[in-house]
């Protein structure tokens, strides 16, 4: 469906900076179509980010936007949702930004379950700082920063999100354009912390450092290593090596902290302890 990009983009502020090849814009433009299948207002749609390329999103946006510092973006948007609850509030991280110096915000938004949709932008690598290794790195994959190959684990962040308390987490890639614009759909219509870890490219250091070939080679290893959940579940522990499940992993309710917080100003106010 043809999309009014006027209405969404800030026409002014193209061409974008991204490389060649980058997946950040095919996770934007799912966000974009997302809001414009939700018919969303876009004076009541706010978008977040920190810094990185991930971060460069909200700039070419036509929304009311905030370009924060690095790892803040999740500080700012709780700033934001506290006070004006009636707004959709998305954040766009990065797996540097929202899994290293922003870890904290993440986590603690997650336990609050906090309305808002948090869309990581997930290459692997720092792309914005020429390809340091991030928290998400797999192991044993080569970065500026593990130029004999990545010793630690990664995050599953999903299942970070999950056991924080987030009420919604799902995953899907550049490879599944559609998918990944319906998971964004459901992401925000959820009430409560929504989180997306969508995967995207970095042709120019990840791909290039890891010998990942092309844009389109680095998109059909997702296709490749992907799973749809409900084969992942049935799958065993050797099975499911060198894969990653995509899909909504997780969708449960629990008290909104904007609509607890409503209910103890009415409660007190009732009281006349306004
Ligand atoms: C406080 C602070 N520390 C470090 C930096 C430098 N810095 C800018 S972007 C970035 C990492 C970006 O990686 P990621 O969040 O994964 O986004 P990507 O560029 O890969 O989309 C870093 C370390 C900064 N701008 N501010
Ligand atoms: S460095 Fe990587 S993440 Fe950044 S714009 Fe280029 S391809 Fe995209
Ligand atoms: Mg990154």
């Amino acid at each position: 469906m043809a999309l009014s990009l006027d209405k969404y983009l800030r026409m002014s502020k193209l061409p974008h900076i991204w490389c060649p090849g980058c997946g950040h814009g095919i996770i934007t433009q799912a966000i974009v179509r997302a809001i414009d299948e939700l018919g969303l207002d876009t004076d009541k749609t706010v978008v977040v980010s920190g810094i990185g390329c991930s971060g460069r999103a909200p700039g070419y946006l036509h929304f009311d936007t905030l370009h924060t510092t690095h790892g803040r973006a999740i500080a700012f948007a709780t700033g934001i949702k506290m006070a004006k609850p009636e707004l959709n509030v998305i954040v766009i991280t990065g797996d540097g930004d929202g899994a290293a110096i922003g870890g904290n915000h993440l986590i603690h938004a997650a336990r609050r379950n906090l309305d808002l949709t948090v869309i990581c932008f997930n290459n692997y690598i720092y792309g914005m700082t020429s390809g340091q290794y991030s928290p998400l790195t797999p192991q044993g994959s080569y970065a500026t920063t593990s130029p004999y190959g990545m010793l630690e684990n990664p995050f599953d962040l999903c299942n970070l999100v999950i056991g924080a308390g987030g009420t919604f987490a799902a995953r899907s890639t550049t490879f599944h354009a559609r998918q990944l614009t319906n998971i964004i759909k459901d992401a925000i219509s959820h009430k409560g912390f929504a989180f997306v870890d969508a995967l995207s490219q970095c042709p120019t250091y990840y791909g290039r450092r890891n010998k990942q070939g092309t844009p389109l080679a680095m998109m059909n290893w997702f296709r490749d290593h992907s799973v749809p959940v409900r084969t992942w579940e049935k799958l065993g522990g050797e099975e499911r090596k060198d894969k990653f499940p995509v899909g909504v992993l997780t969708q449960t309710s629990a008290p909104e902290l904007t609509a607890v917080y409503q209910e103890l100003i009415e409660k007190l106010q009732k009281r006349g302890e306004d």
